[in-house]
């Protein structure tokens, strides 16, 4: 699975370096041969994914031994650590880098589940979405085509460790097609500059920050291909980006659920606004009204997660009855040449915030937690920086937006706070009691359906 682990490519002194940190790719294969050994048997395992050689370890480690690795955010609040260990039966386990074992006999077969990642839907905590070590080598392989992605080139990024963008793509990815990966511990401009790759990955919040830096973005000019995903890259950012480096961003979209299912392609045409066509392997359709042209993104192919931890009602209701994966996106195809274009997402309880997906309702839920707040609705209002931003509207007495904010980010995850809270006399609801989002959102209207370009 992870080709480059075989000796398939030779070995190099600093294959992988996390945050400041080198490893060749026995010392990795030693480091996690001795997580291995440590989590044989167990249904499960957890280790807070902070960006380093430990995470990296980690994951290599669950796939060497069978076993599905949850990563936990390492800025999540207890009861979020809780939910994801209880709900995954995961066993905490330490990591010392270290440390080397000898990788055991039994690897993980292409059926076998490999990762466990949480994720939030619009409403109740994060769901696990099951991921086997064979979606996740197809997309790999898939994306591997579409970006002429190989052993010649050092793939730099600077993203978390727990999700699919940054672990998937950004760590397994560089493992199984034996390029050098640099990982930058925080995704700067400046780190991104210093770090002299071929092949850059971001969230669009990335982008628009590099391109607000022209000296940082400069240095870029000497890659061979930036890739955005996650959520949508502004025009404007991807012009920035071709004016001060020269390259013309290739976007691609995915989800938790699906992988990378949708992408443009090393020196093909790649226009602003778009995501390009859909990897081998996926069958897309758009699930339109009669006469319309977007609707809903439909997809079914081989990178598919297989299901929801424990809960085979929310895995049925993802799918349509037909077999379709929904996917929640509003997209529309070009009729031409096939090209995909996001246009929003279905529900605007469904927020992404620096190219991280929160459910409103799990940050409603923790708000209404707190004892001063009697009622709470969550918004995603457009940012400039993040794409959206979390705004919280709570009726509430005797405590602060700050107080809030803080307790939102202690309890659950610090990415996950408001970054603003509007105090209002009353949540304004429909006949069924249900916030009418849209009616508090007013001169921010476009906002939670996802207008984003
Ligand atoms: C601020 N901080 C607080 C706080 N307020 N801490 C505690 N309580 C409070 N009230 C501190 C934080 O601890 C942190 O400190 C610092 O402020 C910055 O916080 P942040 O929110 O992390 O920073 P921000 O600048 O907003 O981050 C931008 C970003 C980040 C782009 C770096 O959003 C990011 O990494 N996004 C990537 C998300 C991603 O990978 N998504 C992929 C999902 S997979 P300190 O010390 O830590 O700096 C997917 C599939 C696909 O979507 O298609 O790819
Ligand atoms: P997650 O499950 O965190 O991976 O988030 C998946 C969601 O991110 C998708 O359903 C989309 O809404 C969004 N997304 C990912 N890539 C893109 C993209 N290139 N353009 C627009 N939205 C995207």
């Amino acid at each position: 699975m992870l080709t480059a682990l075989d000796g398939t490519y030779g070995d190099r002194a600093d294959a992988v370096r996390v945050a400041g940190r080198t490893a060749s790719y026995e010392e990795l294969l030693g480091a996690a041969g001795a997580v291995a050994a440590d989590v044989a048997g167990a249904p499960a395992f957890a280790v807070t994914a902070t960006a380093s050689l430990e995470t990296v370890a980690a994951a290599v480690g669950g796939l060497l031994a069978g076993v599905p690795f949850v990563p936990l955010p390492p800025d999540a609040g207890p009861a979020e650590r809780e939910h994801v260990l209880r709900d995954s039966g995961a066993v905490e386990v330490p990591v010392d880098f270290a440390r080397r074992a000898a990788a055991p006999a039994r690897a993980a077969g292409p059926g076998d589940p490999a990762l466990v990642l949480y994720t939030s839907g619009t409403t109740g905590p994060p769901k696990g979405v099951v991921l086997t070590a064979g979606a996740i080598a197809a997309d790999l392989d898939a994306l591997a085509g579409a970006w002429q992605w190989s052993a010649e080139d050092t793939l730099v990024h600077g993203l978390p460790l727990f999700h699919v963008h940054g672990l998937v793509l950004g760590v397994l990815g560089a493992l199984r097609t034996g390029s050098r990966l640099v990982h930058t511990g925080r995704p700067t401009p400046q780190a991104y500059a210093a770090a002299g790759g071929s092949l850059y990955f971001g969230v669009p919040t990335v982008w628009s920050r590099i391109a607000a830096e022209p000296e940082h973005a400069a240095a870029l000019s000497g890659a061979r291909l930036l890739v955005s995903g996650s959520a949508a890259l502004p025009a404007p950012v991807f012009r920035d980006l071709e004016r001060l480096t020269g390259h013309r961003p290739v976007e691609r979209y995915g989800m938790t659920e699906t992988l990378i299912t949708v992408s443009g392609r090393a020196g093909g045409d790649v226009r602003p606004g778009t995501v390009g066509t859909p990897l081998p392997g996926i069958r897309t359709r758009i699930a339109a009204e009669p006469g319309a042209e977007i609707g809903e993104l439909q997809l079914t192919g081989p990178t598919l997660f297989s299901g929801y931890l424990g809960r085979p009602d929310a895995t049925a209701a993802a799918y349509t009855a037909d077999g379709w994966f929904r996917t929640g996106d509003i997209a529309a195809v070009d009729p031409e040449d096939g090209v995909h274009r996001i246009v929003g997402r279905a529900s605007i309880d469904m927020i992404k915030s620096g190219g991280y997906r929160i459910g409103a309702g799990e940050i409603e839920n923790a708000l209404l937690d707190h004892p001063k707040v009697a009622e709470a609705a969550v918004v995603g209002v457009p940012d400039a920086d993040l794409g959206q931003r979390i705004v919280a509207f709570v009726v509430a007495d005797g405590v602060t937006g700050p107080e809030l904010t803080d307790f939102v980010a202690a309890h659950l995850s610090v990415h996950k706070r408001p970054r603003e809270v509007r105090f209002v006399p009353a949540i304004p609801r429909n006949a069924m009691g249900k916030p009418q989002k849209k009616l508090l959102l007013g001169g921010d209207a476009a906002a939670g359906s996802g207008e984003a370009r």
